[in-house]
């Protein structure tokens, strides 16, 4: 049965079921294979079980699910078979968002710190009392210090964007997104190369180099189905990883490269590349900018000079070279995700842009897919910030880099609190986000906290970070509250999906929009929250005429439009209008126009610490799940046999690691599958909240151990930049 087949067959079934009533002969004919070939389990359902179309919640990628809910319960969330985004997959952790919606630990009401910050004492606040005692701060705070005395910072979040409207109407400009710990140099990297950060469409791309992404262990849709099915249809797949990974165990050719030196392997694929001349001699004029200046750039880095560096023999950096180039512009270097690495992770990230610009690979089926595409949501309810006199001219970290992006980040305004320069920093309001695990140098985090009047926390449990706050304020979960209408970006190009409650919300628990909105009225900004999310959702569709009405139906509208050639009659949003191999603008601000390799350092007789993702736990967010934690408890530090032995380290033994800025205490597990010169541990372990039930304080927190150091062009966290001794405990 084709693909086709198989989606008009469960819309078909959805459509029936689609009074909301399942019954048993609907349920037993929805096709029980999904597009990645695994088995859904097929279960009579009860004709009192209602199936609600809803979105994942338990990761950024917002996959679509079914949930089968019974009496109010959620019984079930399975995937939703026709969403082309997510195709019928809804991983270990989305289906395991029915333990986080019934955790014993989800916070009940508002709690406000009674004892000494993280001893855990608190009172119970009603709702009322807990937004007066908010916006009394909020004002506290903002007269003594301006209102750019409050730093608000989020995650990734559907209704992230009202803490940040918050924060506009409030009046601060320091504002935080968790992108400054995760992508934002590998954006920087590739928007001021292509003018935009494209997408890779892997599904028709035939020679894929994916170099620190884990695509089948740090789940991207649909980038880690179409990478399944490619392998299968016969794409070539080069890894490069230290760690061998789950992707590295399916690549073709995998190579434990030394870490930091990537940019060293690309810089010698475009010396073979242009020395040879395998680039298409017409596409790559009229496409790209500073051939010439790239050519000569890259002269001197040969295959033999970055094997020295990066650990690939010369040899296959060569052949791989000449793969690539025959491939393209179905081949390419792939985009990447997580760019919290090195300090010059921008660089490196431009590196692997300008490689796809040589492939002139950019707007093209099996290359780099646009994202600026002309699909644009209307605002919800469009509102202009009141201007406040009295405010400093600029966010608190403006200058801390010289290419960072619109909002602050998060390790460069945690500085700004420490020092109080350039002015102070007081209050701290954050949503869906765990910075005292997901932010380096723990001890640096809890010192800041010193430093504050107040700290207001979102969250829907008791995090490390609920844990140390002033005021803990109960958020409810993505099954229990109506989300802004989003869209998806991808290489299917857009798709809008609405989001909806399954059930209602448990204990005391509201969506952030309230509790922002309530503060607002308190602060007399009622005006810019006066409305409802229906309405907000209506007006982002007004000019969308039909779509309202798919989306109520169906959860989600993919926009139909062909994905290549968006640019093919317009420049693009460079100063060349080109891709651009030689950039003009960093010239002008004294930055080398070709990205230049600088070596990372090496330490005898340490390790450097890589931090990395498993199927199992979103970042340090799910650790505390009970079925998910049952597969994985712990986070033992991955050593090599062979330097674990000279340390008479053995698998299993107790250990103390330690780095410049802390020392924990972990157990080794020793593995091949890890570099001698590096050692490895997941996230979200040693927990000092108690109220973390499940996962308790089971494990180490990498966070205590790794230094702060960030990109030096746009402030990202550099969250590999550390070197630890490892002893027996
Ligand atoms: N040590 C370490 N640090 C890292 C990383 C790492 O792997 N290890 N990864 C980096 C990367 S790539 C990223 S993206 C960042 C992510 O860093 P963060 O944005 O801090 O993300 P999470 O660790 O996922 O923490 C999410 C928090 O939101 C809460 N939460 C979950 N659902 C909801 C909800 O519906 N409402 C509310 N209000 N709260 C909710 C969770 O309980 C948790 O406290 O971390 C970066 N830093
Ligand atoms: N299951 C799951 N899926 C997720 C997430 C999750 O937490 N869990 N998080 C989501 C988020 S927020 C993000 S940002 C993405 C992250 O997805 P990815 O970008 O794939 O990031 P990581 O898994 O953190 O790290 C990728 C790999 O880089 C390797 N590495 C370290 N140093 C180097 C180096 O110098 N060179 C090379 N070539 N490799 C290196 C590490 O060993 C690690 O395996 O995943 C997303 N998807
Ligand atoms: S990848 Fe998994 S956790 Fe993330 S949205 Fe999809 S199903 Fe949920
Ligand atoms: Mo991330």
């Amino acid at each position: 049965m084709s693909q086709g087949e198989k989606l008009k067959i469960s819309r078909r079934c959805f459509m029936k079921a689609s009074a909301l009533t399942l019954t048993a002969s609907v349920a037993g004919s929805v096709n029980p294979v999904n597009s990645a070939g695994l088995q859904v389990k097929k279960e009579i359902v009860d004709s009192t079980v209602r199936s609600y179309r809803s979105f994942c919640g338990m990761c950024v990628n917002s996959c679509g699910l079914v949930a089968r809910v019974k009496d109010g319960v959620v019984k079930r969330l399975e995937p939703m078979l026709d969403f082309p985004k997510s195709r019928g997959m809804l991983c270990a952790r989305g289906q395991a968002g029915i333990q986080e919606l019934y955790s014993p630990d989800r916070l009940k009401k508002p709690l406000l710190r009674k004892g000494k910050r993280g001893e855990g004492k608190w009172q119970e606040l009603s709702w009322d009392e807990a937004l007066d005692i908010a916006a009394h701060k909020l004002k506290e705070i903002g007269e003594k210090y301006t209102r750019c005395g409050w730093w608000f910072s989020v995650g990734a979040d559907t209704q992230s964007r009202f803490v940040k409207r918050f924060a506009e109407v409030f009046g601060s400009y320091n504002l935080a997104d968790h992108e400054s710990l995760c992508f934002q140099s590998r954006n920087r990297g590739f928007m001021d190369t292509f003018g935009e950060v494209p997408f890779p469409d892997v599904a028709n791309c035939k020679y894929l180099i994916l170099a620190g992404a884990n695509r089948f262990e740090s789940l991207i849709t649909p980038d880690s189905i179409d990478l399944m099915q490619a392998i299968k249809n016969g794409t070539r797949l080069i890894v490069l990883d230290p760690r061998r990974t789950k992707t590295a165990a399916m690549a073709h050719e995998w190579y434990s490269i030394r870490p930091g030196t990537d940019m060293a392997f690309v810089l010698a694929l475009m010396h073979v590349i242009t020395q040879e001349r395998l680039y298409d001699p017409v596409k790559i004029k009229q496409t790209a900018f500073g051939l010439e200046q790239l050519t000569k750039h890259v002269k001197p880095y040969t295959p033999a000079w970055a094997e020295q560096e990066c650990g690939i023999p010369a040899g296959k950096i060569a052949r791989i070279a000449r793969q690539l180039a025959a491939a393209a512009p179905q081949a390419m270097m792939y985009p990447g995700r997580r760019s919290s690495t090195y300090i010059n992770s921008t660089e490196t990230w431009r590196s692997f842009a300008i490689l796809n610009g040589l492939l002139c690979n950019f707007d093209q089926p099996g290359g780099l897919v646009a994202s600026n595409q002309p699909f644009r949501l209307k605002s919800g309810n469009s509102y202009t910030a009141p201007w406040y006199d009295d405010n400093p001219e600029d966010r608190a970290d403006a200058e801390m880099a010289p290419l960072m992006m619109e909002d602050g980040a998060v390790l460069t305004l945690r500085e700004v609190v420490l020092t109080g320069k350039p002015y102070p920093v007081k209050g701290l309001f954050t949503y869906h986000t765990n910075l005292l695990q997901t932010t380096p140098e723990r001890r640096k985090t809890f010192a800041m906290l010193d430093k504050l009047d107040f700290f207001i926390c979102v969250d829907i449990k008791m995090s490390d970070t609920a844990w140390m706050a002033d005021l803990v304020l109960p958020s409810c979960s993505y099954l229990e509250r109506q989300d802004p209408l989003q869209v998806l970006k991808s290489s299917l190009g857009p798709c809008v999906i609405q989001r909806d409650p399954v059930v209602s919300p448990r204990f005391e628990s509201r969506p952030v929009f309230e509790m922002v909105k309530g503060m607002a009225e308190r602060l007399d900004l009622g005006e810019f929250f006066n409305f409802t999310i229906e309405d907000y959702r209506k007006n982002q569709v007004a000019h969308l005429p039909g779509v309202k009405e798919i989306l109520d139906k169906q959860a989600y509208y993919h926009v139909p439009q062909n994905p290549y050639g968006v640019y093919s009659n317009k420049s693009l949003k460079t100063l060349s209008g080109k891709v651009e191999l030689y950039n003009q603008r960093y010239e002008k601000k004294g930055l080398p126009p070709i990205p230049v390799y600088t070596p990372p350092t090496s330490k005898k007789g340490m390790f450097r610490v890589v931090i990395g993702r498993n199927a199992y736990y979103t970042n340090t967010n799910t650790q505390d799940n009970p079925v998910l934690n049952e597969i994985l408890s712990d986070n033992p530090l991955w050593i090599h046999p062979r330097p674990a032995q000279k340390l008479g380290i053995k698998d299993g033994d107790h250990i103390v690691v330690s780095s410049k800025v802390g020392e924990v205490k972990s157990r080794a597990r020793l593995t091949k599958d890890v570099r001698e010169d590096v050692v490895f541990m997941y996230s979200g372990f040693g927990n000092v909240s108690k109220m973390l039930t499940i996962v308790g304080n089971r494990g180490a927190s990498v966070a205590d151990i790794l230094e702060s150091h960030w990109d030096q062009i746009t402030g990202n966290a550099a969250l590999h930049e550390t070197f630890v001794q490892v002893r027996k405990a």
